[in-house]
């Protein structure tokens, strides 16, 4: 389906559990794209538990990858995917890899998740803000903050819809043509529903909207990785639906939202590790991953 599509993924590896590449790459692959990963860290497990060990890769070393790939010819991807950057030279690098993936191939499309925090709490180095703010977002095509992001991003206070519309003009201005705002709590966090405003710049791709919102309902639990494994099915869908932006955050949504059900419903924490909350249920949802339902087509507005 996919056909040509080759993404370079530079995120995290844990060896336990799903989230970084572990929840990007799987679901790139059975989708038909050729991913190659790139691990800024390797980590026994997410940092939630109450544990992990691990190393951390330097922006220096992942220059190094490059330069190997680079020396062999294989830097051809279409598409760069960044999620959670641990360090200000990691993240100038990544500036760096895409100058040379777009020195080979103007047209790759980078998706950026400005990985900095959530509910009000940057959880990343703040250093890496203006590194966003400055030279990162002004090169994304597809971005995918979250309520609390598009905040820091456009020093703006975001509050109500009114607030959303206007920062994510702000940063269409910037450079991004698409922006997807994910996980927006209406009525505060103990809202019974999450919603998503997407908005694209792009003509030929805007379908019957540039700009909508879709309400999701909000499962109870927060489980690692869900962003990762958005941002990942939104470059999937996004490229299948150059044309259509609804049509792919529909179904990137739908998957997500099964994948979260299930593992709600069936996944199991890890009782000696105190963790509550499970792993995504990736392997066991890989018919939602190959063919997304369209769950939320009638919330469209
Ligand atoms: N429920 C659904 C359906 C979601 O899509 C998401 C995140 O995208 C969440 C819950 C996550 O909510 P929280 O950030 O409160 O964990
Ligand atoms: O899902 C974001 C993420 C990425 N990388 C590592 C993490 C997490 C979330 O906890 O621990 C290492």
């Amino acid at each position: 389906t996919s056909s040509g599509a080759r993404v370079l993924s530079v995120q995290s590896h844990v060896v336990h559990g799903y989230v970084g590449n572990k929840s990007a790459v799987f679901p790139l692959q059975l989708l038909g794209f050729e991913v190659d990963s790139i691990n800024t860290v390797h980590f026994s497990n997410h940092t939630g538990y109450p544990t992990f060990k691990g190393t951390v890769l330097s922006g220096q070393e992942l220059l190094g990858v490059m330069e190997g790939l680079k020396s062999n010819d294989l830097v051809d991807h279409t598409h760069l995917l960044t999620g959670y950057i641990g360090s200000e030279s990691v993240l100038d690098a990544v500036v760096d890899v895409l100058g040379e993936l777009r020195a080979k191939n103007p047209g790759a499309v980078y998706v950026c998740d400005p990985v900095l925090g959530d509910h009000g709490r940057i959880y990343t180095k703040p250093e890496l803000v203006d590194i966003y703010i400055e030279k990162v977002v002004p090169l994304a095509d597809i971005l995918t903050p979250n309520q609390f992001e598009l905040q820091l991003l456009t020093g703006t206070k975001v509050e109500t819809e009114e607030d959303i519309k206007r920062a994510v003009d702000l940063l269409h201005g910037k450079g991004p043509e698409t922006v997807v705002v994910t996980s927006i709590y209406p009525e505060g966090q103990d809202s019974e529903a999450i919603e998503i405003i997407a908005s694209t710049t792009r003509e030929q791709c805007a379908g019957s909207h540039s700009r909508f919102k879709l309400r999701i309902p909000k499962l109870g639990s927060h489980f690692t990785g869900t962003g990762d494994l958005t941002a990942a099915l939104l470059l999937a869908w996004c490229h299948e639906y150059p044309e259509n932006l609804q049509q792919a955050v529909l179904r990137c949504m739908s998957t997500v939202y099964d994948v979260l059900k299930d593992t709600a419903a069936n996944g199991r924490g890890n009782e000696k590790a105190f963790m509550k909350t499970p792993e995504l249920r990736l392997i066991q949802n890989q018919d939602v991953i190959r063919k997304p339902p369209t769950h939320f087509a009638s919330s469209v507005e």
